[in-house]
Order: C-alpha cells, then structure tokens, then sequence
C-alpha cells in the first residue's frame, strides 16, 4: 500500500500525485497542514520522523520510505513500470532529468520572490518596495523561460517522445507561475497548446483544481495578468 503525504499548495507533493495517478496506482494521501503565515510549522509529526529534512512530498511502499519528489517518481517507474514516466534512450532518459531538474530548480528559483504574493503583506514599507522589485525582475526572468520553453516544444505533443516526469514537473512550475501572478503564457501557442493540453488530462486537471481551491481556502487573493 502507498501512502502520500502531500501538502495542499506543495508543489512537488502535486508532481508526485499527479505521477501516482499518471501511472493508475492507488494511494492514500495525508494531507499535512499549512497556513501563510506559518507554512509547515508545527510540523506533520510524521512527516518529521520519516524526512529528515521534515519537508513534503513523503510516501511510504510496504515499508519502503523516500521523499523528494524525484526519487519518489523515479522510484514509482522502476517499482511499476506498466505505464512509463521515463523515456527508453538514456540519451532521452537524461533529457527528461534536465526538464524536471530546470522545473525544480531553475524555474523554482524565478518563482520564489513572487510567493509573498499569496500570504500577508509585510508592515514595512521598505521590505515591501523590495519584495515588489524582486517581483518584477523575476517576471521577466519566467517570461523568459516562456519563450525558451516554447521553442523547445516547436509543436511537438510533450518536452520529451511521450508524456513524461519532465511534463508533470514544468506543468507544476508553470501552474504556480499563473496563481502567484506572474506573465501569461498565452503569447507562446506551443506552450499554452501543451498546457491546455494537460490539463484535459484528470490527473492534471485534479492538481490544478485542488491547488486553486487551496488557494481560496488558505491564500490571500493575487491579482491575475
Ligand atoms: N526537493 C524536494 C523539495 C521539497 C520541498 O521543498 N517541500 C516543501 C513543500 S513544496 C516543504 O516541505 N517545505 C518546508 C520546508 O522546506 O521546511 C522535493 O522535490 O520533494
């Protein structure tokens, strides 16, 4: 039996159930708690006990514990292979690994200063005059990785031969990218034509939906461009 702890606008607990329910294998989810103000704390005592980094996606298989959501999806299509999440060629295997790997860090990074957005603004002024400019210079930084996404799918279906980690994982980064406000990717066909795409896709669509009801729930409203 699988077990998910997930968090409700965890990023990479969504990678990992939307790669859970790719790939049809049943699961139970715990939900852990979180708030704007004071994010994971106190933690999910189990959460703590199993990740030594006390963080979220964590999943436990017949005893088996992983977290990081990377392992944990590489770990789910070695263990269960029926419906791949990985390519076959190594040269396209390690591929895949660069798209998750720039969803995860690269593109994270540029969505950072943007994730004041959903919780209370700070009192000083000064701390918010900066957290606004760092807002803008990140903008441009995502509508930048846009424009290169864009041209790295030049029509193809997905970023790799077939659905893949590195979809779920860009998917993820770009979803966070509209709710924290930041530019469209509307300009980009390619890119607004695979994300349409995916989110015809239940498991995609139950991600983003759970993510924006979340974000009533817990979140402060951000105003959309
Ligand atoms: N590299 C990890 C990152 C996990 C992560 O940052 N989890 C966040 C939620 S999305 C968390 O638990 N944050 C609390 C903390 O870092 O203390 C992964 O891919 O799973």
């Amino acid at each position: 039996m699988i077990t998910l702890y997930s968090g409700p606008l965890s990023l990479f607990a969504r990678k990992v159930e939307i790669g859970l329910r790719e790939k049809a294998l049943p699961f139970e989810r715990v939900m852990v708690p979180f708030s704007q103000t004071t994010g994971y704390d106190p933690r999910h005592p189990e959460v703590l006990a199993l990740n030594p980094k006390g963080q979220v996606p964590v999943m436990t298989d017949d005893g088996l514990v992983l977290y990081d959501s990377t392992v944990i999806v590489e770990y789910l299509d070695e263990a269960y292979p029926r419906i791949p999440l990985y390519p076959v060629t190594p040269a396209e295997r390690a591929r895949c690994r660069l798209d998750e790997l720039f969803a995860d860090e690269i593109l994270l990074q540029a969505l950072r200063p943007l994730m004041h957005r959903t919780g209370p603004r700070a009192a000083d002024p000064a701390r918010r005059a900066a957290e606004d400019a760092d807002a803008l210079i990140a903008e441009e930084v995502l509508a930048g990785h846009h424009a290169g996404l864009d041209e790295r799918l030049a029509g193809r279906e997905f970023f790799g031969p077939m659905l893949s980690a590195a979809d779920i994982a860009l998917f993820m980064g770009l979803l966070f990218g509209r709710r924290l406000g930041g530019p469209s990717f509307q300009p980009y066909r390619d890119l607004s034509g695979w994300f349409a795409r995916l989110l015809e896709r239940p498991a995609f669509a139950l991600a983003a939906a759970e993510v924006a009801e979340a974000d009533r729930r817990l979140s402060v409203p951000v105003a959309m461009r």
